[in-house]
């Protein structure tokens, strides 16, 4: 890792500093103790929870994550420990003195639910920001939050006076360049931290030619898209919302980053992080030091120090 003296991959989400710009999708490896304490002590620069609810959750049935060499579906329904869990942990966390933060992820499963979340962790000790999962797309009966534009501004007008942690939200993706617009200017009203973009790609279907089924159990087969599938549709979120959103709203990406060069180009559309979610259920744990090596390298080749050197400046023909 000789690159690593005069390479810095350290970066900001509102006030809150990275050591390093990449960690887990939430959903990847991040629901039990045992998870978030790897996380810690693995190359990731901050450590993200499974989406938690109020209660223990165990989730949709079985099978519901598959991969395949482009990437995965799943439907996994929330199967989260609870929020009494998460909250505990951030002392966990905190004691371990990884000098990298701890950022809990938040679907509540009503409106209620998430301000109860919300006011739950402001008095927790040791979180250092609050991701708002507005996008899940696998609970049977119930619509993506961010696909019904109102009711993500009644959401935020509930959560944002509460917030007293950096709170973001994570984003379903958009396809049409006036849901673009649309949702940045709602976004754009709310003291928010941080947008993550993109959660999977919802309601896709793999199947298996051969045993002539559905690969997954639940919703019959329909799940969430990630990997390679989904790159070029987060790198287009990313940026748009990079170019639409207020500069202090900082825009995290996620989808299909399984390589430096995948990193590099989520930051030059304007990331401020990346996230890691079907590439680290293959590689587990090792994929952070190994992304991180293979960006400092490209980095190097193109005489860039650190990310503000290039992010954000993707050039057009
Ligand atoms: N996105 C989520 O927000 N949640 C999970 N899957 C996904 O793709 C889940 O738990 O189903």
């Amino acid at each position: 890792m000789e690159n690593s003296t005069t390479v810095s991959l350290s970066t900001q989400i509102g006030r809150v500093a990275l050591p390093v710009c990449l960690y887990n999708a939430s959903g990847a490896r991040c629901t039990t103790a045992q998870d978030l304490l790897a996380l810690a002590q693995s190359g990731a620069g901050a450590v993200l929870s499974k989406s938690s609810t109020m209660q223990f959750r165990e989730g949709n049935p079985a099978p519901r994550y598959y991969e395949t060499t482009l990437g995965s579906i799943n439907s996994m329904g929330l199967p989260n420990l609870g929020h009494e869990f998460y909250g505990q942990h951030a002392q966990v966390h905190a004691a371990l003195q990884s000098g990298k933060p701890y950022i809990v992820s938040v679907s509540g499963l009503s409106l209620e639910e998430n301000v109860s979340l919300i006011g739950f962790y402001n008095e927790a000790a040791g979180i250092d920001a609050i991701e708002l999962n507005l996008s899940c797309p696998n609970l049977p009966g119930k619509p993506q939050t961010g696909y019904d534009f109102e009711q993500v501004q009644h959401v935020l007008d509930a959560v944002c006076p509460l917030a007293k942690q950096p709170l973001g939200v994570k984003l379903p993706p958009y396809f049409d360049i006036v849901h673009f617009e649309q949702m940045a200017a709602i976004l754009n009203r709310y003291p928010l931290a941080f947008v993550t973009c993109i959660n999977s790609v919802g309601n896709g279907l793999v199947i298996d030619a051969h045993t002539e089924t559905v690969v997954i159990k639940p919703k019959n087969g329909f799940g969430g898209l990630g990997g390679d599938y989904v790159k070029p549709t987060a790198l287009a979120n990313v940026h748009a919302f990079y170019r639409l959103l207020r500069p202090e709203i900082g825009v995290i990406g996620c989808g299909g980053v399984k390589t430096g060069q995948d990193a590099f180009e989520h930051i030059l559309c304007g990331a401020v992080a990346v996230q890691i979610g079907t590439q680290l259920m293959r590689e587990d744990m090792p994929v952070f030091a190994r992304i991180a090596y293979e960006l400092q390298t490209i980095m190097q080749q193109k005489g860039y120090t650190r990310l503000e050197d290039f992010r954000g400046k993707l050039r057009y023909l």
